[in-house]
């Protein structure tokens, strides 16, 4: 039986500032615009926001190279507008959960302009220095953002690790020093009254000693930078991020976790609660194959829903009772849901939308929505790659494309319509005037010319928008413990049409049917026996039938 905690039956709004309300006119959302649209979010029902980072940066990667953590980035505002946002979000009942990126910092960081002075500087041991090996990189370890996770620094003569961009140099958590930094930065803002963190990366933060060289593709230049995840003190560090920190404050910590499995999820998130209370897995949405395995994310295939069902069904069994789930389909790092697992065709993207919401918020765990998911955001038609904005897409073509070339112009385009984050990075779409209401000024980035149709004021004048299901799903979760505490049992896993199951609590079973194809289909699960339908994207269900993107809800009692 899991114990049981206000995180485990809250709902998060992922917000990312800098494309969710521009209130300045600079074309860059900010703490003002979220400010004026903490109503909208909880008028959705949501629980708890999680802000992505808002810290001083010189955005080489849109906020996470951060230089300063404990003031904020002047386009997005000032220190008292911070503090009055969150007095505003907590009068309304709204947690706010802050981005910890402690990972790495930005090359601009005091501590790195220091440490890089001379290998004898107090910092110096800040972050981590290596001799060259021959004349090379320490050890084959590639970087998120494609090449080599190391850089050759002339002055002192030696390379600096940095497992994300070049100006991105990782920290050095074997130095005490360096988590006592750490857990000054927490209590900073945890005294400021936040309701949690959200962890950047955190499983990457302990190195195997010595930094050997991990195996690799044979004709892969550098490793893959995840192999690099769950190093040998994640747990001592964690546990020392808690006793000293965290277990002084009522609060959510969920841990980024490229590369975790639900074993090691049993022990970051265990009952105990001496870690964290949950982790992002990136299991699910890292299921299409690529056809080259140097090329890392980059794919256009559709996930196959058989291979979708197994990997959530291993997540909801792994951890049942034994630690927590966070739930979710998209975040500022992942192409837009609807376009991803389902479908935006405009013939049906609107159902698409509310079955891959039933899907999630059905399961066990605690369900993160990403901005414009509530209203069935789509992906952006970008035919260029000047069109694109983001590091880690125009690093990967200049590797992949310009560099190696491993892959042509319009394949690795094709893939970049697909995976590329910044499909979720467009503006948020408030409404159909111009810019859609995100600003009065030019936006930074592209607006998803969609948004004429797709847009919160059109989602608020229908009644059958996606935004009222998505508050409807957040509804039930908060009126049934048996959404949030049932376990789970999956159904028909071979099924690669509809994904089927059941949770089961205190006597109560609850039975979830999604349609995942654009075809009717007959599934007969005995819910003509149900005592009612909690919720369904059609008004009329006929029994046994699934139309297109159709999703059933039964509640048996
Ligand atoms: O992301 C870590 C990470 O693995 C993703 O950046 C990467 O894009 C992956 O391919 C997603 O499928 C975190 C932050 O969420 C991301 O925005 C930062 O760029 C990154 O760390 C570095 O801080």
């Amino acid at each position: 039986m899991t114990k049981k905690n206000w995180w485990q039956e809250a709902v998060v709004y992922q917000v990312y500032p800098m494309s969710f309300q521009d209130s300045d006119g600079d074309g860059i959302g900010d703490i003002g615009g979220l400010t004026q649209r903490l109503p909208y979010i909880k008028q959705l029902g949501a629980d708890v926001i999680w802000l992505n980072p808002i810290y001083c940066s010189p955005n080489k990667d849109n906020g996470y190279d951060i230089s300063d953590c404990q003031n904020i980035q002047p386009t997005y505002g000032t220190m008292a507008q911070y503090d009055e946002m969150l007095e505003t979000a907590h009068k309304l009942g709204l947690k706010i959960m802050m981005d910890l990126v402690v990972n790495h910092t930005s090359d601009q960081h005091q501590w790195f302009i220091e440490s890089k002075k001379s290998k004898d500087n107090p910092y110096r041991d800040y972050y981590i220095w290596h001799d060259p090996v021959d004349g090379h990189e320490p050890n084959n370890w590639g970087s998120f953002f494609s090449g080599s996770a190391w850089k050759f620094d002339e002055a002192t003569g030696q390379y600096f690790l940095h497992l994300f961009a070049d100006v991105q140099p990782d920290l050095n958590w074997e130095n005490p020093v360096v988590r006592n930094e750490v857990w000054d930065l927490m209590t900073f803002w945890l005294d400021k009254g936040i309701d949690g963190f959200r962890m950047d990366v955190i499983n990457l933060i302990s190195k195997t000693a010595g930094l050997p060289d991990i195996p690799k593709p044979d004709n892969a230049i550098y490793s893959d930078a995840t192999a690099v995840a769950n190093g040998p003190r994640l747990n001592e560090f964690l546990q020392e991020m808690n006793s000293k920190v965290l277990s002084h404050y009522d609060v959510m910590t969920v841990g980024e976790m490229p590369g975790a499995t639900p074993e090691k999820a049993q022990e970051y998130t265990n009952l105990k609660g001496d870690e964290l209370n949950m982790v992002f897995q990136f299991e699910h949405i890292a299921l299409t194959p690529n056809p080259d395995e140097r090329l890392t994310k980059w794919n256009d295939a559709k996930v196959k829903l058989t291979d979708l069902k197994a990997s959530l069904s291993k997540w909801q069994i792994g951890l049942d009772g034994k630690g927590w789930n966070s739930l979710y389909w998209n975040n500022h790092d992942q192409p837009r849901a609807v376009s991803r697992f389902a479908t935006d065709d405009p013939k049906y993207r609107v159902k698409a939308a509310k079955m891959l919401g039933t899907t999630l918020h059905m399961l066990q765990g605690t369900p993160y929505i990403y901005q414009g998911e509530e209203i069935g955001m789509t992906n952006v038609k970008l035919d260029d790659i000047s069109q694109y904005e983001d590091i880690e897409t125009l690093n990967a073509y200049q590797q992949f494309v310009v560099e190696e070339k491993i892959v042509d112009k319009e394949t690795m385009m094709r893939y970049f319509a697909t995976m590329s984050r910044d499909h979720a990075r467009t503006p948020m779409q408030w409404a159909s005037a111009e810019n859609a209401g995100f600003t009065t000024g030019k936006p930074w980035f592209n607006l998803n010319p969609n948004y004429t149709d797709i847009n919160v004021e059109a989602a608020l004048a229908d009644d059958d928008s996606v935004f009222y299901y998505y508050q409807k799903l957040i509804q039930l979760r908060h009126e049934h413990e048996l959404i949030v505490y049932g376990n789970y049992e999956a159904i028909d896993s071979e099924d690669n049409d509809v994904f089927a199951y059941r949770r089961h609590y205190n006597g109560q079973t609850l039975l979830v049917l999604s349609n995942f194809t654009n075809q009717t289909v007959m599934r007969d699960y005995g819910q003509n026996d149900a005592n009612q339908v909690l919720i369904s994207n059609y008004t009329d269900n006929k029994n046994n039938v699934l139309r297109p993107y159709e999703t059933q809800v039964y509640l048996f009692e």
